[in-house]
């Protein structure tokens, strides 16, 4: 795994990534200069405070200011959810400064807890999540896409789409786990006509540049829903993972990388200004998404466009941050946007931060076959963007192996 070795095509033409600084490397960011990293500590103590830094700068925005959201109300939806599998309930929670109203709706297992629980974002509200439409609505009504999906039965064919907007809950109950849901249009609404006041009003000290990107105000979300789970002892607070498929992804990876409370992470065909380098050049580049979605990151990020090597952090390193927590990368073959190849090359660079934790991160051999059971583990599998039936057979199996004995002390 010598990743100086390993060159990207685009159009025939290899691109040497040797380029890309490693991430036990020296670093010189803005006068503050530190020596290569040698040691855990070293990386927890000076590494991981600087790049959480530069990330936000650079790359994601400053994060919302501190805040704990206020409980309204927690109502039971239904006793005997899923053929009585589970409890469906929905809280409400609010903060008035950042005019944010969150409906968190939740499935509790009738089996004894306490049990891990796994945080999804729901892109058609959390009524598709658990197909019950007395959950409420997100703000704003439902994306104008969500039609496509109206009365769309779950397969059991690899289709990606009844998975995208809607987990095997079911499934998910069965082996033991809580389902907890929010839409990120309760934080902000994916609008770069309308998302920019929402953004500055989660963090108005933010210099005009670092305004938080959506992404990062989205991956607040799950700390929001976390802050929430802990004080319900039915929630095990040393098993929460959490999921996001593409632009929720990248909410979901940049979240993991700044909460430490989340235990585990499903960042699926999450591409650039997720798990994928951002110098690579496959796919969507730097200039396409911060042309496409300048709400997304702060506007500092879309100066690196012309020149993604300029970049004083690549997403290995935010993966780094994330270590030693298990992490799931998925991808398809024919999702090239996403760009698969930059995300098993961030999971190849982030690999060092982990044995220096004393673990062992990306363990397998080829793209196409997971080590369900490594630290990071990434799938290469045949077919689009989207969300099929056994990427979640994989992620649940990625649950099972790592939820067995609780890392934390
Ligand atoms: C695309 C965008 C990607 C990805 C995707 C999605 O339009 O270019 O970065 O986020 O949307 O979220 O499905």
């Amino acid at each position: 795994l010598i990743l100086g070795a390993l060159t990207l095509a685009k159009g025939g033409i290899a691109q040497d990534m040797s380029e890309l600084p490693p991430a036990l490397g020296p670093k010189v960011y803005k006068g503050v200069s530190l020596p290569e990293v040698r040691s855990y500590h070293e990386w927890h103590n000076l590494r991981a405070p600087l790049l959480k830094s530069i990330f936000q700068t650079e790359v994601y925005g400053r994060l919302p200011t501190p805040n704990s959201l206020n409980l309204i109300s927690k109502t039971t939806v239904d006793e005997a959810a899923f053929g009585g599998l589970g409890r469906l309930e929905e809280a409400v929670l609010t903060s008035d400064a950042h005019k944010v109203r969150l409906h968190v709706a939740y499935v509790v297992p009738k089996t004894p807890g306490p049990h891990p629980v796994v945080i999804v974002t729901a892109f058609c509200g959390n009524g598709s999540t658990f197909s019950d439409n007395r959950l409420s609505l997100p703000a704003g009504g439902l994306p104008e896409f969500c039609a496509r999906f109206k009365n769309m039965p779950p397969s059991a064919t690899d289709d990606p789409d009844p998975y995208l907007i809607a987990p095997p809950v079911e499934a998910l109950l069965k082996r033991g786990y809580a389902v907890a849901s929010f839409s990120t249009a309760d934080i902000v609404i994916d609008d770069k006509a309308t998302a920019i006041i929402p953004l500055h009003l989660l963090n108005p000290t933010a210099p005009p540049n670092e305004r938080l990107g959506a992404i990062a105000a989205w991956g607040w979300g799950y700390s929001k829903v976390i802050d929430f789970l802990e004080t319900d002892p039915r929630f095990d607070p040393k098993r929460q993972a959490i999921y996001g498929h593409s632009r929720n992804g990248k909410a979901a990876i940049s979240a993991a990388a700044f909460d430490k409370r989340i235990d585990l992470v499903f960042a699926h065909q999450s591409g650039r200004g997720g798990a994928s380098l951002s110098r690579s050049p496959v796919g969507e580049q730097v200039s396409n998404i911060t042309g496409g979605f300048p709400h997304w990151f702060a506007p500092n990020y879309a100066r690196y466009g012309d020149d993604p090597n300029r970049l004083p952090v690549d997403q290995h390193e935010l993966i780094g941050l994330i270590a030693p927590r298990p992490l799931l990368l998925g991808a398809g073959v024919d999702d090239q946007w996403a760009d698969p190849e930059g995300a098993w090359q961030a999971a190849i660079a982030a690999t060092p931060v982990y044995q220096l934790s004393g673990h062992k991160g990306l363990t397998q051999t080829t793209r196409e076959t997971p080590n369900l059971s490594a630290d990071i583990a990434y799938f290469l599998r045949p077919g689009r963007h989207g969300t099929t039936l056994s990427d979640w057979g994989r992620f649940m199996d990625f649950m099972d192996a790592h939820f067995k004995t609780p890392r934390k002390p």
